[in-house]
């Protein structure tokens, strides 16, 4: 820089030139990164469109996670930036206690067409994260303002994942997400997890055996007597802990275990909902219909964040009794049904509806989902693969980790990917496969030849 410039001529510059290349990281504490290996060689992106994202070096990459999970309408779609850009444009804020507009009431009665029948209510909160502790208070204060308030034990699933806020580490079945964070919230208790890889390694869809996992809630229910327990929370598919799709028969069971009991069901759908099981919801795709569902992600496209409860009429009706004046749910969040995420929202279920989304993972669909199965087991008896698992546009691939140093294979091949242009999510020694819903054959093609590569010269 030019010393003889004028310092405020000087600021401005710098300040548009951190814009421009790469910018300071210092100061940022991202999450669940190692910051400090991330830093050192930063990936940076900088646009998006349909199924490819771009860096700031320009280059194309494929994406093979709809972001995170979320952008399951491909990115960048114009419905969506659309309706966000003139809702930005007409009213930024609207206080959602107490008052409301327009766009709230429309989305829930839009999710609520799609939605499983008799799950007619809708509340609304910023994230999967949100939504799973909304969800088990409104499981608790349920049970109490029914008389059975000694219902307050909240019941997980080794290997969940519900989100990272105190409710949702302490039903979720991850340790690592849990153990530096003291007791978090007493009083829960967790199911074994489904993964069976003696008897159903490389299952193509459902896996054939355990059912019978969900006879532990009746152990549970041995354990702690029903009249304790309010709630049991599970991923239809588990997603974040290497995809672990139910077995045959399993949340039937579980759902007829918890109405035998009195114990409200949870599916958290924060990943399998909107489309990513080939019904706009898991619970559709394996017929089973909870009590409430948690959703987030899909939701809005991932354009502007939002999560949100689909609660089962009956739920709702419970709340309301007492004085017509008197709030019923002591809940909500300054932006529960912020009007920016409402309009996101509408943009994406046009687009999902529009272009069949929702079922194009199904039976119903054009075969995409089959040809992505018929992908990803193309990688089985490739290096380091010991289970290819997957449903709809959901893939797990599991390699064995190296001795002593778990996760480090699979990062090792998500960079590899990385450098040749695809995006994919790596969790534990698992390839997390998830993409767009817009997905192509040769955008599959591309996905599992680049991974495949990446095996074979994986150390
Ligand atoms: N429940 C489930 C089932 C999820 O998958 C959450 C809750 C939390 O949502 P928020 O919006 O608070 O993040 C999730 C989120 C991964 C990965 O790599 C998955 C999630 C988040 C981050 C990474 O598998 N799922
Ligand atoms: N902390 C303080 C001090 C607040 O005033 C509020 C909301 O008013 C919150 C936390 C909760 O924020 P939010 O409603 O965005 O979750």
């Amino acid at each position: 820089m030019n010393k003889a410039l004028d310092p405020a001529l000087m600021q401005a510059a710098e300040a548009i030139g951190s814009h421009v290349g790469t910018p300071d990281l210092g100061a940022y504490w991202m999450p669940f990164t190692a910051n400090r290996q991330f830093k050192q060689a930063p990936r940076l992106l900088a646009r998006a469109s349909g199924m490819h994202y771009w860096d700031t070096q320009g280059r194309e990459v494929l994406d093979g996670v709809a972001g995170l999970w979320c952008v399951n309408a491909g990115h960048n779609r114009p419905r969506i930036t659309a309706a966000i850009q003139q809702q930005a444009a007409e009213m930024d804020f609207a206080p959602p206690f107490q008052m409301g507009h327009p766009k709230a009431f429309e989305l829930a009665s839009r999710i609520v067409q799609i939605a499983p029948a008799g799950m007619g209510k809708v509340f609304f909160a910023n994230s999967g994260s949100e939504a799973v502790d909304t969800a088990l208070k409104m499981a608790l204060a349920y049970h109490r303002v029914r008389g059975e308030g000694t219902r307050t034990r909240l019941l997980g699933r080794d290997r969940g994942y519900h989100g990272v806020n105190f409710g949702g580490i302490s039903v979720g079945g991850m340790v690592g997400n849990r153990k530096h964070f003291g007791l978090a919230v007493a009083g829960v208790d967790h199911l074994r997890h489904t993964h069976d890889p003696a008897r159903n390694a490389y299952s193509n869809g459902q896996p054939a055996h355990g059912a019978e996992f969900a006879d532990d809630l009746e152990k549970l229910v041995a354990m702690h007597d029903a009249s304790n327990i309010a709630a049991v929370i599970v991923e239809p598919i588990a997603g974040s802990t290497g995809v672990l799709v139910p077995p045959i028969g399993y949340l039937q069971k579980l759902r007829e275990l918890c109405t035998k009991h009195g114990i409200l069901l949870i599916f958290d759908e924060v990943i399998t909902g909107f489309g990513r099981t080939g019904a706009p919801f898991a619970a559709q795709t394996f017929g089973v219909t909870p009590d409430l569902i948690t959703c987030a992600k899909g939701l809005t496209n991932g354009a502007v964040p939002m999560g949100a409860v689909i609660a089962r009429d009956e739920i709702y009706e419970t709340f309301m009794q007492g004085p017509e004046h008197m709030i019923e749910f002591l809940h909500g969040y300054t932006y529960s049904g912020h009007p920016l995420a409402c309009a996101a929202g509408l943009g994406t279920l046009d687009t999902y509806a529009e272009e069949g989304l929702l079922t194009r993972a199904g039976p119903q669909g054009d075969g995409i989902a089959a040809y992505f199965a018929q992908g990803v087991h193309s990688l089985k008896g490739e290096p380091h693969v010991i289970d290819v698992r997957n449903h709809g546009l959901v893939g797990g691939i599991e390699l064995q980790g190296i001795a002593g140093e778990p996760t480090k294979r699979a990062f090792s091949v998500f960079l590899d990917c990385w450098a040749q242009g695809v995006l994919i999510r790596t969790t534990g020694d698992t390839i997390a496969l998830s993409p767009p819903l817009i997905i192509e054959r040769g955008h599959v093609d591309r996905i599992v030849e680049t991974i495949r590569t990446a095996l074979r010269r994986a150390a």
